[in-house]
């Protein structure tokens, strides 16, 4: 009898040594869409934690403005109410200026100035977001931002007026500068103030256009390839050295292969995004060489104005990238 109660004692522990330690879970907030490319790469990234860490590590990921507004995910993440979030990086222009850098018209070109354009930009934007309890994970531009419009676009004036849909203060003073009245709408919503009326035209990618359905009302597409703005997703410093060293060196190997998975994909959906504009209907034209110059000179008055108030650590990103 006695051992048979020996017996069961033992199986008793030795289930309890078998139940794993609860997970630890991390709340990740972004304010796109779950579809979206960038958080289907989120998703994926998740999955690669998780079955790095063996699941002691989950990552849920919140997608839509859910848990925190687009422009409000870095603070809501600094101040604890989820761990990691994902956000467009000029949504932190307020705070830190050179989270900028990358949506300032016509400096890159092609993907590959992109990233030479991030190398540059990466050791400050780790010390900002450092300095705000937030670690960097990794970024993912969007594919390049054209100009969609209901109406053709023949020259500057036909911007005067105009209902012109903005997403952060870049795209805010280029209206300005166009003459155009900003309307600031989430990407999520621009098929609904589309249908509204709300807007004529914006600056943004093909894929955000294929995303929201534009070709209802959107009728031309001007490549101008005018800026790569970029995601980028970060935890909170706490939630991040709360794990043990092997598990952060998961998390950090696992964002490096979602930002070269994301690259690759940004790149590939550029592509398919302007050719599927094209088979709804949508025109792929460009614009006047004219009003191309003009609108090239508008960025370099940006670009001028960005430096001066920015400072030196727009000159340590710009002059390495225009001189090396
Ligand atoms: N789509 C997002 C940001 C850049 C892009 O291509 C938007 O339109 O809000």
């Amino acid at each position: 009898m006695k051992k048979l109660w020996m017996a069961a004692l033992c199986a008793v522990s030795l289930s309890h040594a078998a139940t794993p330690p609860p997970p630890t879970t991390w709340k990740l907030a972004t304010g796109y869409r779950a579809e979206s490319f960038h958080t289907q790469n989120i998703m994926q990234f998740s999955r690669d934690v998780e079955q790095a860490t063996r699941g002691k590590l989950v990552i849920q990921v919140h997608p839509n403005n859910t848990l925190a507004k687009l422009n409000d995910i870095a603070q809501a993440v600094a101040a604890g109410k989820a761990e990691a979030g994902e956000t467009i990086m000029t949504s932190m222009v307020k705070d830190i200026p050179i989270a900028g850098a990358d949506s300032i018209p016509f400096v890159v070109g092609s993907y590959q100035d992109a990233e030479r354009l991030w190398k540059l930009q990466r050791p400050g934007m780790e010390r900002h977001l450092a300095s705000r309890g937030l670690k960097l994970l990794y970024t993912v531009p969007w594919p390049p931002q054209g100009l969609h419009s209901s109406k053709p676009i023949r020259g500057l004036s036909d911007f005067k007026g105009t209902q012109m849909r903005t997403y952060n203060q870049t795209t805010q003073r280029i209206a300005e500068m166009l003459g155009a009245h900003p309307v600031d709408v989430p990407m999520v919503d621009v098929g609904k103030a589309l249908a509204e009326g709300r807007m004529d035209n914006m600056i943004t990618s093909a894929l955000t256009g294929v995303e929201n359905k534009v070709w209802g009302a959107i009728k031309y597409y001007y490549e101008i390839n005018a800026w790569f703005p970029k995601n980028v997703v970060f935890v909170s410093s706490k939630a991040f050295e709360a794990l043990d060293p092997p598990a952060r060196a998961m998390v950090m190997k696992a964002a490096t292969d979602a930002e070269s998975r994301g690259w690759v994909a940004s790149q590939a959906l550029a592509v398919n995004a302007t050719e599927e504009m094209r088979s709804n209907g949508v025109r792929i034209e460009r614009i006047p060489a004219e009003l191309e110059q003009e609108i090239k000179r508008m960025g370099e008055r940006f670009s001028r104005e960005w430096v001066r108030s920015v400072g030196s650590e727009a000159n340590a990103i710009f002059v390495p990238y225009y001189f090396k």
